[in-house]
């Protein structure tokens, strides 16, 4: 697989497949690709142009290497109030919530390639994908509570949709690591195939996708959260729809009435069943 760089960043890579895929890889190998608040700075500028560039259908994101998807906040620039940009800020902050909530407002499917360690925020992050396809050396856990954290957000709740209460309160209250067998088992990734295939079965899952109509995945996407994030997952299923009622000629007709400063008139348009 040729991959074509298209933008330059530092913690991270931004690549393009050419036939509509965007692969989104977290360059930190010397931590196990954890990330600190620059990479996530990064991370969420990529996301926002491949939402914005439609030749792209699908986006896979990753970590550099077979060792580890990611391993979460890097734990070297944590400081007594959140993680610190530049490693120095007196306050810190959790850039990551708003990542979090960007891959789920994005009207593209978001792949997670996890080889090696999806450990910790980097966990939470392959949750938070719509998809995630394992290599047979991935292994998946929480440590929050081992490092004196903890993600009650999506972390916890999109968990447990997954895997069920029981088990997701097992995860994060023992901080145990699972491979990728019982990932599967557990419901928590869609295949698992050998770390030599991962990429290419990816790029095929994708490339699926892409074969199917562009709006109905955004819809199916935004009609999930519509279910888990209550008022504002509706709100974003409600916008989606009302882009679709902007492409009528009912809606065209309401518009072009007012702009022409006369009544509209919808007689034509049918009361449909
Ligand atoms: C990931 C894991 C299991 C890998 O173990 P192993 O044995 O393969 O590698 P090793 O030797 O532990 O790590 C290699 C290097 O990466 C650094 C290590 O310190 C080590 O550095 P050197 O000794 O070579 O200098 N490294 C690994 N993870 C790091 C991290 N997160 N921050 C900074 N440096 C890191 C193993 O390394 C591990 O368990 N890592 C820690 C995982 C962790 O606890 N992550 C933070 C959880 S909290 C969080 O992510 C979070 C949250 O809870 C809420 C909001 C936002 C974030």
């Amino acid at each position: 697989m040729t991959w074509t760089s298209a933008a330059d960043y530092e913690d991270i890579r931004y690549e393009l497949s050419g036939d509509g895929i965007a692969k989104i890889t977290i360059d930190r190998p010397e931590v196990r690709n954890a990330f600190r608040p620059e990479t996530v700075i990064e991370l969420s500028d990529a996301f926002e142009r491949a939402r914005e560039d439609t030749s792209v259908g699908a986006i896979i994101l990753t970590g550099e290497g077979d060792k580890a998807f990611c391993s979460g906040g890097d734990q070297r620039v944590r400081g007594e109030s959140g993680y610190r940009v530049g490693g120095n800020a007196v306050v810190g902050r959790f850039h990551v919530t708003d990542l979090h909530v960007q891959i789920r407002r994005l009207p593209k499917p978001v792949v997670a390639m996890v080889r090696g360690f999806a450990i910790g925020g980097g966990h939470v992050l392959h949750v938070i994908c719509d998809l995630t396809i394992a290599a047979d050396n991935a292994r998946f856990g929480q440590t929050g509570p081992r490092v004196g954290s903890w993600d009650g957000g999506f972390g916890a709740s999109v968990l447990r949709d997954l895997v069920g209460t029981k088990k997701a309160k097992e995860i994060w209250l023992l901080c145990r690591q699972y491979d990728a067998a019982e990932a599967l088992e557990m419901g928590l990734v869609n295949a698992v195939v050998p770390l030599a295939e991962v990429e290419e079965t990816t790029v095929r899952w994708c490339r699926e996708m892409l074969a199917l109509s562009p709006f109905a995945l955004r819809l199916v996407k935004s009609s999930f959260n519509a279910q888990e994030d209550g008022y504002a997952g509706i709100q974003q299923l409600a916008h989606d729809t009302n882009l679709l009622l902007y492409g009528s000629d009912e809606a065209r007709e309401g518009r072009t009435a007012f702009l022409e400063k006369r009544q509209p008139d919808f007689s034509r348009f049918p009361r449909r069943p």
